[in-house]
Order: C-alpha cells, then structure tokens, then sequence
C-alpha cells in the first residue's frame, strides 16, 4: 500500500514537471520583444510578451526604450498607450537590418514608446 502512494507521488511528479516544461516551451513560442534602455541593444532590458493583443508598457518602462529586438517578428510600436498615436512597423528583420530597431531615436521614437502589438495578433491571437 506505502509502496503504491509512493509511486503515484512519484508519476504525478512526473507529470507535473511534463506540464511544466510544455507550458514554458509554450511561452516561448508567443511573440515578444526585448527593449533596452541604450541604443545598439545595450543597458537595461525589459522582455515583453505579446500574445493576447496591444500591450501597454509598465509604468517604468513607459518612455524609456531606446532600441529593440523583435526576435525575428513583426511588431508595431506606438508612441501612446493601447496601440494610439504613431506607430511605426518593425519587421522580422528589424532586429538586423532596420536600424530602427538599434536606434529608435532614427525613427523620432527614443524614449516614447508606450505601447505595442505583434502585427499577426489576429492570426496567432
Ligand atoms: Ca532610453
């Protein structure tokens, strides 16, 4: 009996770490960005996810991004909260041959962006 309750503490163990690790993979596969406080991805920085739509940025990272990695995605970045204002479209390649990405002061957005979306929200929800 002390036996059978030790093994079924062990399989759920088991399961548990299963469903873990699938759900951390799972998050990985949302779209997200990494802004910097620096151009040229380099000072502080601050990983946001996009899944679920506009993304309004925390209030310490409100203004504050100087450059930003896409990850090999589209993003709009907007200048007001809830995806208002300017908005400007990074595409996957920003991240390596739009200088935007490295210098948003290039495109009038240095330490203005305040909210952001990925542009495939409706597809990738
Ligand atoms: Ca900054």
């Amino acid at each position: 009996m002390k036996a059978k309750i030790i093994f079924l503490v062990i399989v759920m163990g088991i399961c548990d770490s299963v469903n873990g690790l699938r759900s951390s993979i799972k998050r990985l596969d949302d779209p997200y960005v990494t802004l910097y406080s620096n151009e040229f991805h380099r000072g502080e920085q601050h990983v946001e996810f996009l899944k679920g739509g506009c993304k309004n940025l925390p209030e310490t990272r409100d203004n504050w991004a100087s450059s930003i990695n896409t990850h090999n995605r589209c993003v709009d970045v907007c200048d007001m909260k809830d995806c208002q204002g300017r908005c400007i479209r990074m595409y996957p390649s920003s991240s390596t041959k739009n200088n935007f990405a490295l210098k948003l002061s290039l495109a009038e957005l240095n330490d203005q962006i305040s909210s952001l979306k990925s542009c495939y929200t409706l597809l990738k929800g």
